[in-house]
């Protein structure tokens, strides 16, 4: 049958697994809907919609909600409005979600640096080496000359790899891992590692590991970042050329690698317990190192030197960079010195009220101290943790229901790389399902995840490769100068920016666009429509979990 594909109804593009709540919204004026198959043309589901806003303020938009959930059905179908609006077609079935997992955590490779990407990983993707003379000190450092420092990932659109953003990219995937390892054990993701027995997760983040082992100085200190003094050309890795540089060592960088090195000592200790002690090693040298910094270093945080202009990841205060360190570092040794300076300092600033970023993981350090196995942690402590992380969850439902489209962000959220933050929220509500089983904040979850693939104002799957329709020029070098029409798949975009952070949106839109609105597929729209690690490691956490999330 010929379908007349409506842009006006919202779904989750990737389709809904069988078990769990399936919601879309509309803003067509219409009071019910139909579920039908798309093969036979008959109608499974009758449902009423509820409006939820006239005037959802995020949109603009007057917004209705449907909810099928008790349809578990699998098959193929659409929704239909006034016997003539239709949505695209979608499946209903148990294993909707995987496709979107793996090309997630796959993206991952496809952003390596310093190797070849054979034809047999990588498709037509396939590349050659690039990046082969990381790096020289830059003159800001004090130093010169050379420093092998090879491989990693290359961070985002640019080519650049900073340790900061690396920090929380690498611990979101270990954690992801760390406590739901059945969720997480998948061994075939066709890349170089895969079937060596070791989860692709794991294998993937070592491959960052590995890099981040080379940024560390014999002192114990860690260099900030390892890009060029100016973003490159959009040209492909190999031939971006050009001298690349180590920059500063900084305090927050060296507690973020400390975090990553410990958490991931902790995970591989099982798998090769030669390499994980390497990582411990240099996590307790980096501590010694910052334990002697009583300021943050370099003075007011890390600032491109004159003549840079590559990514800052500006941050102005270590407290719960060192915070997160600390609380890794007492899981993986148990050590009484870091469990002092955890306890000691975990309140400082209030325990859950803010979502990890970048530059804030106060979140992932009172996340290692709520998941402690270790038999000295405090149970009081945890209690109060448990609580804080429950009751923050639930102003985020707050945030939820004053939303048209069920998502996390109200008006004045959506900046750079509010998808991240909306995903980031998800691991947040998953996380304390799993403590309290409150199944408001496993749904709140998944509407996250069905913003991020289709329920949205922008009708559009907001990763590269999924759906109906997603991203087709994100600002991203190998995908624009590959000359392949299909973008590298897996990436998730940064998303609805009301900031207006460049000139791309600023030329599109002003101040009287609803925040949610502020995207366009562009490749010049750096603020909204850039990739980067930190945005796909919540989207890994978020749909593995639901791919493999057992409902009893
Ligand atoms: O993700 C970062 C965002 O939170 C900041 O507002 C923005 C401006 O400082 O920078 C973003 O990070 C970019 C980094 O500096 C360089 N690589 C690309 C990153 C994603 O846009
Ligand atoms: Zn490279």
């Amino acid at each position: 049958i010929c379908i007349k594909i409506n842009a006006q109804i919202f779904i989750n593009q990737t389709g809904y697994k069988n078990d769990l709540q399936k919601i879309f919204y509309t803003n067509i004026s219409a009071t019910n809907f139909e579920v039908v198959e798309s093969e036979t043309g008959n109608t499974f589901y009758n449902g009423n919609l509820q409006l939820i806003s006239s005037n959802d303020p995020a949109t603009g938009m007057a917004i209705r909600k449907g909810d099928f959930t008790s349809l578990n059905r699998n098959g193929n179908y659409f929704i239909r409005l006034n016997s003539s609006d239709t949505s695209y077609h979608f499946t209903i079935g148990e294993n909707v979600i995987e496709d979107l997992y793996l090309k997630s955590l796959k993206s991952f490779y496809f952003q390596r640096c310093g190797t070849q990407l054979l034809y047999t990983h990588a498709g037509q993707y396939q590349r050659n080496i690039c990046h082969t003379g990381d790096a020289f000190f830059h003159s800001s450092t004090g130093q010169s000359g050379f420093k092998y420092s090879r491989g990693g990932w290359h961070d985002a659109g640019d080519y650049g790899k900073y340790i900061v953003n690396a920090g929380i990219s690498a611990a979101t995937l270990l954690m992801a891992y760390e406590y739901f390892p059945s969720y997480f054990s998948y061994d075939n993701l066709n890349i170089p590692e895969s079937g060596n027995g070791i989860p692709d997760i794991l294998d993937e983040v070592k491959y960052e590991v590995q890099w981040f082992l080379t940024m560390q100085d014999t002192s114990g200190a860690v260099f900030f970042k390892l890009t060029k003094e100016q973003f490159e050309p959009f040209v492909m890795p190999s031939q971006d050329s050009g001298m690349r540089y180590i920059y500063e060592k900084s305090s927050a960088a060296t507690a973020d690698f400390i975090a990553v090195l410990a958490r991931f000592y902790r995970v591989y200790k099982n798998y090769d317990s030669t390499f994980a002690n390497t990582c411990l090693t240099s996590a307790i040298n980096a501590w010694n190192w910052l334990s002697n910094q009583l300021t943050i270093v370099p003075a007011g945080g890390f600032h491109n030197p004159p003549g840079t202009y590559t990514g800052e990841y500006g941050d102005n205060n270590d407290s719960d960079e060192r915070l997160w360190a600390a609380a890794e570092l007492f899981e993986a040794t148990g050590d009484q010195s870091f469990k002092e300076y955890y306890e000691f300092n975990y309140n400082a600033s209030g325990l859950f009220n803010s979502t990890m970023n970048w530059q804030n993981v106060k979140s992932l350090a009172h996340i290692t101290y709520l998941y402690s196995n270790r038999q000295n942690s405090d149970p009081i402590i945890k209690t109060q943790l448990a609580a804080s992380l429950d009751s923050y969850c639930n102003s985020l439902l707050t945030k939820v229901n004053a939303n048209g489209f069920g998502v996390t962000l109200n008006p004045g959220d959506y900046y750079w790389g509010s998808n991240s933050q909306v995903l980031n929220n998800g691991v947040l509500l998953l996380l304390s399902y799993s403590k309290n089983n409150n199944i408001n904040f496993l749904n709140a979850a998944l509407e996250q995840l069905n913003y991020v693939t289709g329920s949205n104002a922008h009708n559009l799957s907001f990763i590269t490769g999924t759906g109906k329709k997603s991203p087709l020029h994100p600002h991203h070098r190998p995908s624009e100068a590959d000359g392949i029409s299909e973008p590298i798949p897996g990436l998730i975009v940064g998303g609805p920016n009301q900031y207006l952070n460049d000139p791309v949106l600023q030329q599109h839109f002003n101040q009287n666009t609803p925040p949610a609105l502020c995207y366009i597929d562009d490749v010049g729209s750096y603020a909204s429509n850039e990739i980067a690690i930190n945005w796909n490691a919540p989207l890994v956490f978020v749909s593995g979990y639901f791919s493999n999330l057992l409902i009893n």
